[in-house]
């Protein structure tokens, strides 16, 4: 799925009125919320850990609220396009991400830059802190989504089906490097070094096996669970960003839970967000050894080289231009 930059500002506006007009519709009647289905689009599989933690932790704390109904591997919606679903009262829920927000709000770019984020700690505390309120509810007010936790995906690395070694940005130039398709991950593609190429979270597999592209970049527990570790020679452990999920829902179908049934919800999306990310923790440790003997080289380039490069390539970007002021410092403050 490819948008030109024209047709997704046709379809950001064309979104944002529907949105005004339902809200100001008032929205669908309060109801009782027995009955709901809670249907999630995620081009996650199924085993990874975001996944695990949503059906053995979120589905049985919220059964006598709704029924989840997750869909895995984009099978419901493409990736990229759940906000739109769920604006539109197609889907109720989806993992959302910074990135996918930035296309339809300019403001959430912020949150897209490469080594913003110290950790996974550090990006609890921003998402709980008021540091993220103005942008939360610019997501509420124009988009009709609620987002409820941040689910830890990693530190994304580097993964090439290349041999050549990586030290410095300069080594990665030419390097055909997938990103996903929104215009943010293309930056930060670009940022690294790299030549982008949008392609979806699904087709990175045979992409990396026929060669089309050269490589990839996802946190390792990622790289182990799409086996993406069976096409590639090496992994280069940049740590560009520490990336981060949301799960969101439509704020229609939030608001028409009874506060207790609202306080169930969101204890469940707290409680399955920390067991995924003390998971993906555990698997960082663990996961560099285990590429090892899979015969992949795995080894640390020159890191602040790369902080440095991409670091100034936001600073001078559009995207800083959308950044209310003193934002980066209270990310920073934040402890
Ligand atoms: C990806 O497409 O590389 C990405 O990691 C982007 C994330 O924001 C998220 O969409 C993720 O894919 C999917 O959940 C699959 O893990």
């Amino acid at each position: 799925m490819s948008f030109s930059i024209s047709r997704r500002a046709t379809l950001r506006a064309a979104l944002v009125a529907g949105i005004g007009a339902a809200a100001l519709a008032g929205g669908l009647a309060p109801a009782s919320a027995q009955g709901v289905t809670l249907r999630l689009s995620s081009p996650a599989s199924p085993t990874d850990q975001r996944a695990l933690a949503l059906t053995e932790v979120f589905a049985p704390a919220i059964k006598d609220v709704a029924t989840f109904q997750p869909h895995w591997n984009a099978t419901l919606f493409k990736q990229g396009t759940e906000l739109e679903a769920i604006a539109r009262g197609n889907l109720e829920m989806s993992i959302t991400s910074a990135q996918e927000l930035a296309a339809l709000i300019p403001a959430w770019s912020i949150f897209t830059a490469g080594y913003l984020l110290r950790d996974a700690d550090h990006q609890k505390k921003v998402f709980a802190s008021d540091v993220m309120d103005g942008v939360k509810k610019m997501a509420e007010d124009r988009l009709g989504v609620k987002l409820l936790s941040v689910m830890y995906l990693g530190r994304r690395q580097v993964n090439l089906r290349t041999e050549k070694e990586i030290r410095t940005p300069e080594d990665m130039a030419g390097l055909k490097l997938r990103m996903p398709g929104t215009e943010a991950w293309l930056f930060l593609g670009k940022a690294l070094g790299a030549n982008p190429l949008p392609l979806a979270f699904t087709e990175i597999y045979t992409a990396l096996q026929s060669g089309a592209v050269d490589g990839q970049d996802n946190p390792l527990p990622t790289v182990r669970d799409s086996k993406f570790y069976e096409v590639t020679k090496q992994i280069v452990l940049t740590s560009h960003l520490v990336d981060q999920n949301y799960l969101a829902i439509s704020k229609r179908v939030w608001d028409r839970f009874t506060p207790a049934q609202q306080a169930v919800i969101q204890k469940a999306a707290d409680d399955s967000a920390e067991r995924g990310r003390q998971r993906q923790l555990a698997l960082e440790a663990e996961l560099e050894a285990f590429f090892k003997e899979k015969g992949l080289k795995v080894y640390t380039p020159d890191v602040d080289a790369f902080r440095k490069k991409v670091q100034a390539e936001y600073a001078a970007s559009k995207f800083a231009a959308d950044w209310p002021a003193g934002l980066i410092d209270r990310i920073n403050a934040v402890r």
